[in-house]
């Protein structure tokens, strides 16, 4: 297993659109596997492989308490959600620092494949919901700074540019 590095605002490769796995092997369980060991390190709830720079449709998370219940979502898609809203006060990893309130659906069913690359659908509500299409946007380019103000967005953008230019 391995600690990947995970890529923050405003980098522009957080932009990519990810490629479905075609297959699944041995290569894309290590990269499961890694991406739980980064989440949990990090520590996070959930993480895309959109952020530590592998531009491949595979995301996990885990919403307990105690790390006991990983998920992985492998070429995810939402095939029903519901059409009311929850707002959470969402951050990022990739976003380190920041938190701010998005609206999303609040149930959604999401149809995906698991690291022993079998299809599965899974309703998920609260924040599970939030998380995995969080993560969802991740590998579609996006990120929750986008559903803010722009005068947020760059108030956020300025602040990040500032911390990379001192770590450099
Ligand atoms: O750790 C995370 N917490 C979180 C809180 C509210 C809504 C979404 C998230 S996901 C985030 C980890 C992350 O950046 N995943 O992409
Ligand atoms: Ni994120």
């Amino acid at each position: 297993m391995a600690l990947l590095d995970i890529l923050e605002f405003p980098d522009p490769r957080l932009r990519t659109q990810a490629k479905p796995i075609e297959q699944m092997d041995d290569e894309v369980r290590r990269l499961c596997d890694d991406l739980l060991e980064t989440m949990y390190e990090a520590p996070g709830i959930g993480l895309a492989a959109t952020q530590v720079n592998v531009h491949r449709r595979v995301l996990v998370c885990d919403v307990s308490e105690d790390q006991s219940q990983p998920l992985v979502f492998i070429n995810p898609e939402i095939v029903e959600q519901s059409a009311d809203e929850s707002t959470y006060d969402e951050g990022c990893l990739s976003v380190p620092g920041f938190y701010e309130s998005v609206d999303r659906p609040d149930s959604v069913v999401v149809r995906a494949l698991n690291r022993e690359g079998e299809a599965f659908e899974m309703q998920l509500d609260g924040l599970l919901a939030t998380c995995v299409q969080h993560e969802i946007d991740h590998l579609n380019g996006k990120l929750f700074v986008d559903y803010i103000s722009p005068v947020k967005r760059q108030r956020i953008r300025a602040k990040l540019e500032k911390q990379h230019k001192k770590r450099a």
